[in-house]
């Protein structure tokens, strides 16, 4: 009689076992049949009161029955975890070789371009790139240019002191002293970088700016030469013809002194507050190095002779983009910077 519940049990079991829907339908069956209230808890404590010659025999066929659940119940668990594990980590799948949200390729700063194009030109053209520090001794940003203590070029160009000893260099043209003390003649150099001025900002004028220098000596260098390189750089910058006027400009550096200003490209002409409503900008001083800056730079002018110029690179650039303010080009704006 017990045999057959039993048997019965099982089977019952088993269907509701491998029937059971899910992990939960699974944990009623497992307390229904093999709790410890469960069926077979019960049928195992009314053990006691049988025969003892029944008490072997279902107590054997009971632990069949408890093996064979157990392990059906095992391994319907097992599988119900399998699948909870693969949904989770389905859920959780990244995509390593996806591009980051967001993160958008940056850009170089307009200076760094045209900077990099006249880098370009003139290593072409058989010139070195050169560099000089940003903060200068006196004797090489004026007295070796022929700007002596008293000079009221030195009111013009008026900087940033460190300690009354060193200065903020106010113009690349030290680094044309710097550049002969090492190499000697001939000599062929730019030197883009950095300078500063005790300046009233507006439209065209920073605190701190770009220039870029060029300088060439050789034997018997003529204005007909600078003038060549002049050109080589706004055809190569500008790509179209602009109109240039050549006036004579004075430097204690240079004799004789040119200035070479560009139509502005941000009015075309009329006025606006970068030309200073003058419809001119003031791009390209340059001259002949004159003999005391030769000196400076142990190179006897008697042997040798050279032009210079300070391109005042950030109105270069200003020009080339039709940028309208220079306080635009250190703002750090992603707006304006976006656009290169
Ligand atoms: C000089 O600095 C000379 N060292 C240039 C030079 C070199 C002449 C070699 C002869 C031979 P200047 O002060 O004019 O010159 O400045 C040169 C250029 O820098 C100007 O034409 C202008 O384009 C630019 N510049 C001058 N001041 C500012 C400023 N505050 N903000 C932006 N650009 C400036």
């Amino acid at each position: 009689m017990l045999d057959s519940t039993l048997s019965e049990l099982e089977t019952r079991a088993v269907s509701l076992i491998e029937a059971a829907a899910d992990a939960e339908a699974l944990e009623t069956a497992r307390v229904e049949f093999l709790g410890r209230k469960g069926s077979l808890a019960n049928i195992g404590k009314d053990m006691g009161k049988m025969a003892p010659e029944d008490r072997a025999r279902v107590g054997k066929l009971l632990n069949a029955v408890k093996q064979n659940l157990e392990s059906r119940y095992e391994s319907r668990k097992a599988a119900f975890e399998r699948a909870a594990l693969d949904a989770r980590l389905g859920g959780e799948w990244l995509d390593l070789t996806m591009p980051a949200p967001g993160a958008r390729p940056g850009s170089l700063h307009p200076l760094t371009l045209i900077q990099k194009e006249l880098e370009e030109l003139f290593t072409s053209l058989g010139f070195a790139v050169v560099d000089g520090p940003e903060v200068e001794t006196p004797w090489h940003n004026f007295d070796a240019l022929n700007i002596p203590p008293s000079h009221p070029a030195r009111d013009a160009q008026d900087t940033f002191w460190l300690e009354d000893t060193l200065l903020l260099r106010t113009h690349t043209s030290p680094v044309q002293v710097r550049a002969m003390e090492k190499f000697g003649a001939p000599l062929r150099i730019i030197a883009p970088g950095r300078v500063f001025r005790n300046e009233e900002v507006d439209a065209s004028h920073e605190h701190t700016f770009y220039q870029l220098e060029g300088m060439m000596i050789d034997r018997d260098v003529s204005v007909a030469h600078m003038l060549y390189f002049m050109k080589s750089l706004l055809t190569a910058i500008f790509k179209k013809d602009v109109e240039v006027r050549l006036r004579p400009g004075f430097f204690p550096f240079v004799e004789p002194g040119f200035e070479l200003d560009i139509q502005c490209l941000i009015c075309g002409g009329p006025g606006c507050p970068v030309c200073k409503q003058s419809g001119w900008v003031e791009l390209l001083p340059c001259g002949l190095v004159h003999p005391n800056v030769l000196r400076s730079g142990g190179i006897d002018p008697d042997e040798w002779s050279g032009f210079a110029f300070g391109l005042g690179l950030t109105r270069l650039v200003m020009m080339r983009y039709g940028i309208d303010d220079i306080r635009h080009l250190a703002s750090g704006d992603l707006r304006f910077l976006q656009q290169f």
